[in-house]
């Protein structure tokens, strides 16, 4: 097991923007740099938002609390989602190189136009764990990458495409430190910001989560609108028999926090459908898919209820839902096995 931490040397800060200018030549050696001003305006708009983030205690009422509005989803949105929004979508459109951006926070996509069309989609959820901005908990950004099919010029079904046709995806965290976790498509890299270069630096290198970890995931306060195998599995981690050793439940809240903790520590994080959400409650195109990608560059494993790879999943509309049970490979393919002998799959 390895979790790919490098210390960053005092002379030779390996930046972000040189990670990605590396990767553009051995992901597409015949690439112009297109997708390397995109990723490199997602770090722009991370910081913005990091540093808003940091201020907001301070900024007090300017910064937190509700905006009076509600996203497409119906949620009460709070100041700083509202802004974040706005970051992401300017600083993405001014590149050039967006053809359609999808957000959580809008219920159409937004087609780019003429003048500023690019070949490249960006989905993206300005500020996940909107419950947590106000009490200071981690928050983040979630983002993934499409290329518009050939010969479009951008329209909803460039991002009605499975996640694996993602050609890269990431998170931001704003908790005790601000990370920055990426991948396109050969592994995953992760990047710690400095405050004091305003960069963020290279801290992890072929990231793999751990095959097994010792950590569920999950708002258990939900159990009782649970299907049998999602009980099941729970409760063998909580009551393991004679010898087991029972794991730690770990629940943030914010989905970004609790990936980032399962993809360094291993385990598992479930979001499954009950009673109350039956196709769960998240999205499956900039919450799903991207923490899938990611994982599976990894080295482990990201299901939905049917146990088929949730990258593989076809989206009919941007804000489609799925239920989501990702982490090490053999913490999931327990629950898999819960599901087979429940006879739900
Ligand atoms: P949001 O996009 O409105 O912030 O909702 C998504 C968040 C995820 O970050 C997190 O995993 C989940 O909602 C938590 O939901 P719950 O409060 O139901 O446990
Ligand atoms: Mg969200």
């Amino acid at each position: 097991m390895s979790d790919g931490r490098t210390i960053p040397s005092h002379t030779d800060p390996f930046t972000l923007s040189a990670w990605i200018m590396s990767q553009q030549h051995s992901v597409a050696p015949e690439a112009r740099g297109r997708l390397t001003i995109l990723l490199h305006a997602i770090t722009v708009g991370c910081k913005f938002v990091a540093s808003a983030v940091r201020k907001a205690g301070l900024a007090g009422n300017d910064v937190l609390g509700m905006a009076g509005s509600e996203n497409v989803q119906g949620e009460d949105q709070k100041k700083l989602d509202v802004m974040a929004n706005e970051v992401f979508k300017n600083v993405l459109s001014r590149t050039g190189q967006c053809a359609v951006m999808v957000t959580e926070e809008e219920e159409d996509p937004i087609i780019v136009g003429e003048k500023r069309r690019g070949e490249y989609c960006v989905v993206f959820d300005p500020l996940d764990g909107s419950s947590n901005i106000d009490c200071g908990v981690s928050i983040g950004t979630i983002f993934g990458i499409y290329k518009v099919r050939d010969g479009s010029t951008g329209a909803v079904e460039d991002v009605l495409r499975p996640g694996r046709e993602m050609v890269a995806a990431g998170y931001c965290m704003y908790g005790s430190m601000t990370y920055l976790m990426l991948s396109t498509g050969k592994g995953v890299a992760g990047f710690t910001l400095d405050p004091s270069l305003g960069e963020f630096v290279a801290t992890h290198r072929g990231l793999t989560v751990p095959p097994r970890g010792k950590i569920y995931s999950t708002n258990e306060g939900n159990a009782s609108m649970w299907d049998a195998a999602m009980t099941k599995y729970v409760a063998s981690k909580k009551h393991p028999g004679e010898g087991g050793k029972p794991y730690s439940l770990r629940y943030v809240g914010s989905m970004v926090a609790d990936v980032h903790r399962t993809l360094l520590y291993g385990g598992v994080f479930m979001y499954p459908a009950d009673k109350k959400s039956p196709k769960g409650k998240l999205r499956l195109l900039y919450e799903g898919y991207p923490m899938a990608f990611l994982v599976e560059q990894a080295g482990g494993r990201a299901i939905d209820e049917r146990c088929e790879p949730v990258l593989d999943r076809v989206p009919e509309h941007i804000h489609d839902r799925s239920p989501v049970y990702l982490g090490s490979k053999e913490d999931v393919d327990d629950i898999e096995r819960c599901y087979r002998e429940a006879g739900l799959v």
